[in-house]
């Protein structure tokens, strides 16, 4: 994929890292159209690419991750354009989700409307102290509609989530802290090296083992304990038959580290 092509998004691969970083300053963020159709592009590629095995999602400055959907496009659109263009978020947001790969979210700033919700759909949130969360739709007449009524109440459970959507209340990076919205809060210079460090230390681990834990918790969160539990046992299974298991026991009882290798 020509990187050059995207206008609003730099992306850029290191190793096994696939850095997206979204690119529009000037509007803190602001996801537009355009955006959002190179998101979709830059993810496309990082899940194709068999040597990414990870991608780090950051906002370009120092002021915002994403300050949510792009209001000055927001102002014009009908109400079936609106409608298109939640539908066309939200599956932005799944591939994300469903990438297959872990995502973390590096949130160097304000993550408010889309922004939080693109920050929900990563596997990891990793904020910087100065980070500012919310989901201010309801100021502009509008609800979540990329997602965050729905990944919201499922990360920090339902009363919380109403309070922040109802209220429109935006909470800095601590209290996203303490409800669980976020994982890990570092100062500032810190957030980028802080995902890459995560990353690494899920690369280090069995891919295909990691690849089924993340489809496993991701499915099993939207079906039944019985469902979600049968589809573990199958992904249990699955694992027990690769090399990486056989050299991931052999290890441990040789008293070495693993030397796994995808298979
Ligand atoms: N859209 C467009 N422009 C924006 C946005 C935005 N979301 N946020 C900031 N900007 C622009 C400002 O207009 C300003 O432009 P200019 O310099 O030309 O005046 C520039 O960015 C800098 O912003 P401020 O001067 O406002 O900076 P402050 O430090 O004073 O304030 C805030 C920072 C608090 C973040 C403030 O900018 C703000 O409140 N922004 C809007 C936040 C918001 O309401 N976000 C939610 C938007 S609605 C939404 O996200 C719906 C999601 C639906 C997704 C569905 C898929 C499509």
């Amino acid at each position: 994929m020509d990187a050059a092509k995207l206008e609003n998004v730099l992306y850029e691969k290191k190793g096994p890292i696939a850095y997206v970083t979204l690119n529009r300053p000037k509007v803190l963020n602001a996801l537009n159209s355009a955006t959002w159709r190179d998101l979709r592009t830059a993810f496309e590629d990082a899940r194709e690419d068999p040597l990414i095995r990870g991608v780090i999602l950051t906002g370009a400055g120092d002021k915002a991750f994403i300050a949510g959907a792009d209001i000055g496009e927001l102002a014009h659109v009908t109400a079936v354009e609106a409608e298109q263009s939640s539908s066309f978020g939200q599956s932005v947001l799944d591939l994300i989700e469903g990438l297959g790969k872990p995502v973390v979210a590096a949130v160097n700033g304000y993550a408010l409307g889309g922004g939080c919700e693109t920050a929900m759909a990563c596997t990891i949130r990793v904020a910087s102290d100065t980070a500012k969360f919310g989901q201010p739709e309801v100021t502009l007449g509008l609800l979540p509609g990329g997602g965050g009524t729905q990944r919201l109440p499922r990360l920090v459970g339902k009363g919380r989530a109403l309070q922040l959507i109802l209220s429109g209340q935006i909470i800095g990076a601590p209290e996203a802290y303490r409800i669980g919205l976020v994982n890990e809060v570092v100062p500032a210079a810190e957030v980028i090296g802080r995902a890459e460090a995560i990353l690494k230390q899920i690369f280090a681990n069995a891919p295909i083992a990691v690849r089924f834990s993340l489809d496993a918790v991701n499915k099993g969160v939207e079906t039944s304990l019985a469902e979600g539990t049968a589809l573990e046992a199958s992904y249990f299974g699955l694992c027990a038959g690769t090399d990486d298991k056989k050299e991931g026991t052999t290890a441990f009882l040789e008293k070495r580290k693993p030397l796994f290798q995808g298979r």
